[in-house]
Order: C-alpha cells, then sequence, then structure tokens
C-alpha cells in the first residue's frame, strides 16, 4: 500500500518510485535472468554473438510468461496489486501486459518520444478523474543512471495545456514540454509506479559497456473497451501452462480466468480444467460449489 504522502506524489505529479521494492530478492532475480538474457560481460565480449539483442529497440523485450518461475511471479506479487487497487480504485484488474528488457548500449537505439502508453491498451481515452483507470510499473534490476538509459518523465504538472489526446509529442513541436522532462534514477530494487496518463520517454544508453535491466508491466481495470496482453492464444505454451497451474484463482483472474463463484465453474469444468493445466489446483473452485 502507498502512504498518503506517496499517493500525493503519485497523484501530483503522475508517478512514483519506490526505492528497495525488490531488494530482498535482487541478486536471485538477476541471477535467474541470466536464463533469459547473457551476463554482461558475456555480451560484451563480442556483442555479434548476440543478434536477437540488436536492431529494433523491442527485440531484447522478453514478454512473460518466460518459464523462469521466479521471474514469471514478479507482475502479481500482491503489493503490486495492492498498490493497483489502490490507484485505481477498483478490484477488478487485469494484467495489461508484461516484459522484461536487457538494453545494451547501441544495441538499439532506444531513444523515444515522450509519450502515453494508454493508446496501446484502449479503444477510447482514459477519463479526466482522479483515480487510475491504467497503472504501469518499471522494475529496476540495475542502477539507473545519467548514463543507463533512465526513464524520461514529464510531472503532470506541467502538461496542464495538453489533452489527453496529445499522446505522442515530437520534440521540435512541444520544446516547452521536454524542458520538464526529468531523468528518473534510482537504485537498483526499485520499482516505478506511474499513471497511464504520465508522459514518460525511453532514452538512450551512453555508458560504455551499459546495460540496464527491468521489467516493465501495467494493470488496468477490467472493461470491455480495455484491451490487454491476450493469454488464451498462448494457452497451450508449457511456460503458460506451468504460471497458470501455479497461480493462485485471485491471480489467475488478473490473466480474465473466471474468478472463485463464477457460474462458468461446475464440477464438469473444474476437472477437465485442472487436466488441461497439470498441477491446477481445483479445490477452492469445489468448495464454492459446495457452499452456494
Ligand atoms: O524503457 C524505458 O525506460 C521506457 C520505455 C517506454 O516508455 C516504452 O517503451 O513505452
Amino acid at each position: 500500500m502507498l502512504t498518503a504522502e506517496q499517493m500525493d506524489t503519485y497523484r501530483s505529479h503522475g508517478w512514483l518510485i519506490i526505492p528497495d521494492f525488490f531488494s530482498p530478492d535482487l541478486e536471485q532475480i538477476v541471477a535467474d535472468l541470466l536464463q533469459i538474457f547473457p551476463a554482461p560481460h558475456d555480451y560484451w565480449a563480442d556483442p555479434s554473438r548476440y543478434p536477437e539483442l540488436q536492431g529494433g529497440q523491442f527485440d531484447s523485450v522478453r514478454t512473460i510468461p518466460t518459464g523462469v518461475p521466479l521471474l514469471d511471479g514478479l507482475p502479481f506479487d500482491h503489493r503490486v496489486r495492492d498498490i493497483a487497487v489502490q490507484v485505481t480504485e477498483s478490484n477488478d484488474l487485469r494484467l495489461m501486459r508484461g516484459g522484461y528488457q536487457s538494453k545494451f548500449t547501441a544495441a538499439a537505439d532506444f531513444e523515444q518520444i515522450l509519450h502515453l502508453d494508454y493508446t496501446n491498451h484502449t479503444l477510447v481515452v482514459l477519463p479526466d478523474e482522479e483515480r487510475s483507470a491504467m497503472v504501469g510499473f518499471f522494475a529496476y534490476f540495475t542502477d539507473v543512471t545519467t548514463d543507463t538509459g533512465p526513464t524520461m518523465a514529464v510531472s503532470r504538472t506541467h502538461c496542464g495545456q495538453l489533452r489527453i489526446t496529445d499522446t505522442h509529442l515530437e520534440r521540435d513541436r512541444w520544446p516547452q514540454i521536454y524542458e520538464h522532462e526529468e531523468p528518473l534514477l534510482c537504485k537498483a530494487g526499485s520499482l516505478l509506479v506511474y499513471d497511464y496518463r504520465t508522459l514518460h520517454r525511453g532514452s538512450a544508453l551512453h555508458g560504455q559497456s551499459a546495460n540496464r535491466l527491468t521489467l516493465s508491466f501495467a494493470y488496468g481495470v477490467a472493461a470491455p473497451w480495455h484491451g490487454f496482453y491476450s493469454w488464451p492464444n498462448r494457452a497451450d505454451e508449457p511456460a503458460v501452462r506451468q504460471l497458470i497451474a501455479a497461480l493462485t484463482p485471485d491471480e489467475r483472474v488478473l490473466l480474465g480466468f473466471p474468478a472463485v463463484g463464477n457460474p462458468y465453474w461446475t464440477p464438469a469444468t473444474i476437472e477437465a480444467v485442472g487436466r488441461r493445466y497439470p498441477g491446477f489446483d481445483g479445490t477452492p473452485y469445489r468448495q464454492a460449489l459446495g457452499a452456494s
């Protein structure tokens, strides 16, 4: 949960950095990331061995599930969900997207223009109200310095003249907004929480042999006009089956799974879904049937 002061920062600027959020697990997370990304010394020994991480700025993104249990569990961390519930004022949320990224200096042009992320996730626009309809998160697993491509953001206090449809701001048209952008510098283990109405952008890594490891994901209020990362078309991948079996019923709801107590669940569907996802524990769904 955010404190009143943190909430105030989030509401007035549009973002908040929480230091040490993932620090207790940081060592293990970084070790597990080696299962999906090369270690910096291996990469820099011969970058030409890693063409799959170079070229397009998103080529180095690996969406969840990765098949690595600790990594796949982080977007579901109950502390993150509590923050999402708090800022959206909704208990009916969806995990909209999630991906790990390993950026290496000059592997791609990581310089972006200031933008809002919501256009990828809704058919309409985000309402102008205090609560967030969508909230993004960046977890940083390496120190973020001016050399390692900090996320740049503009406080909402400087965006009064902008409309919600000003979603991608060209630098030459909006110099007065770029003047106010600031690098979000923080230590490894920090979590950035940002409202989806906050202007931000990725920036280039300038450090020699620099590497930046992140997890980026977002939650949104469930609504038919909100899109979220589609799981059904990947449901037969081993990593997806494994994750769905491992999640709690509440966590599965974040992916669009029917909640405990939903009329979808019958003795037959519980048994069959259990067969589809080896390791799936149907007990909570069954108990709810018994209680009704
Ligand atoms: O990587 C970052 O720091 C920000 C990236 C970003 O804003 C995006 O890809 O939409």
